[in-house]
């Protein structure tokens, strides 16, 4: 980040031009998009507000190739049109506020002098393989490629937020950007909890892979909370606020809920069912590639590293050990590789973190569409 910010990033889309694209293609591989600058390849789910996905053999390497998502084929989520397309750094400022003994208003500068921290986290949405749930479920008809891995650098939210001072009485902390609703709907906000928010691994990220964060992703601050969902991931982050009552906003109280029964899942159909906000992530694996000369994928351990992956092609009855790739950290990709037998078969893989959580075969339902950790499968022929 030696060089700084740009000046002036400025975004401006084809939006016209793009009212008329097909978002598929007839049958198969859907058509990919370089209409969204900073962007390539990437599948348009909704042009308005922007949800690109990534292509899941996109995340694809050789066993010891770097785990990090390229910024420009990251994925891209925003629930409101109206989203930041520049950002002047000269003028912008962080506040934090609320219950704090002195309100802080922030620029870049401030915030860089602090130390500096690194951390490997995978930022993964909530419905992330949503378009996998049967019965299908309403919203963003994600495949596997709502996620990404970045090497995040910033600053501990808890050094801003001690700077500012938390008052007596405080429980949460509440996190918003510059992206507005239209007329009358919630401001997008989500709220930690005090101690999660003051934990040594929550960060204010300005940088993504070595360089600024592209405007898409939250250009030029946002919080990372590694090990759980991105929903919390607030982008382009302006405004943090020490609440003295849970926040009782649309965004926590009704929104990215989930079952509490365990791994999320309820009966497809029912309802009445108790929930709690999304939270901490789960183990899964995934293919990246899977065909006669390789078979290999990425890893997540979810709010715990991955501690094994194993591959099975007998339905489950026995499983072996993936090779696996250098480790980044606990919140990190993790790239596996399995060498199978000569033959057809299906082969199922099977992440497990350090706590000892896995997979399963049984297919999660909610009507969210979140927290899908299902065991993937893919059919493959080695010669
Ligand atoms: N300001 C703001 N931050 C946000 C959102 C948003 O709509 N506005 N969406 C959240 C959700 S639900 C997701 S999945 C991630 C997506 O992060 P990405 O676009 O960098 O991949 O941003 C999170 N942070
Ligand atoms: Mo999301």
């Amino acid at each position: 980040m030696g060089e700084g910010f740009d000046r002036r990033t400025a975004l401006a889309m084809g939006v016209g031009a793009l009212a008329s694209t097909p978002l598929w293609a007839q049958l198969g591989r859907p058509a990919l998009s370089d209409a969204f600058p900073g962007k390539r390849g990437m599948i348009l789910q909704r042009t308005r507000a922007p949800l690109l996905e990534m292509p899941i053999d996109a995340f694809d390497g050789a066993l010891t190739d770097s785990p990090f998502t390229p910024n420009d084929r990251f994925f891209v989520r925003w629930h409101y049109d109206d989203i930041p397309l520049s950002v002047d750094v000269g003028s912008f400022r962080l506040k934090v506020g609320g219950a704090v003994k002195r309100s802080l208003s922030l620029s870049l500068a401030d915030i860089q002098a602090l130390p500096q921290v690194e951390i490997a986290a995978v930022n993964q949405c909530s419905g992330n393989s949503r378009g996998l749930f049967g019965p299908r479920v309403p919203g963003a008809q994600w495949g596997n490629g709502a996620m990404g891995n970045a090497l995040w650098t910033g600053v501990r939210l808890r050094d801003l937020i001690e700077r500012a001072g938390v008052a007596p009485g405080a429980v949460q902390v509440r996190f918003s950007g510059l992206d507005n609703p239209p007329g009358a709907a919630p401001d997008f906000a989500k709220a930690l909890n005090l101690d999660r928010a003051m934990a040594d691994d929550t960060i204010v990220a300005y940088g993504m892979n070595g360089t600024q964060l592209p405007l898409l992703n939250g250009f030029p601050l946002r919080l990372i909370v590694p090990g759980w969902f991105s929903t919390y991931w607030v982008k382009a982050l302006d405004t943090i606020e020490v609440l003295t009552t849970p926040d009782t906003g649309y965004w926590m109280e009704k929104a990215y809920r989930v079952p509490t029964a365990p791994r999320a899942t309820v009966v497809p159909g029912a309802k009445d069912f108790p929930t709690a906000p999304i939270g901490r992530m789960i183990p899964r694996a995934f293919f990246t590639r899977a065909d006669a000369t390789a078979v290999r994928g990425v890893a997540l351990g979810g709010d715990a590293g991955v501690a094994k992956v194993d591959w099975s092609i007998d339905a489950g009855k026995s499983w072996q050990a993936a090779e696996l790739g250098p480790d980044h950290g606990a919140f990190s990709f993790r790239r596996w590789a399995a060498t199978l037998p000569a033959g057809s078969h299906t082969v199922a893989v099977r992440a497990t973190n350090a706590k000892g959580e896995t997979q399963g075969t049984d297919p999660i339902w909610n009507p969210g569409g979140y927290m899908r950790n299902t065991i993937e499968t893919a059919k493959v022929t080695v010669a």
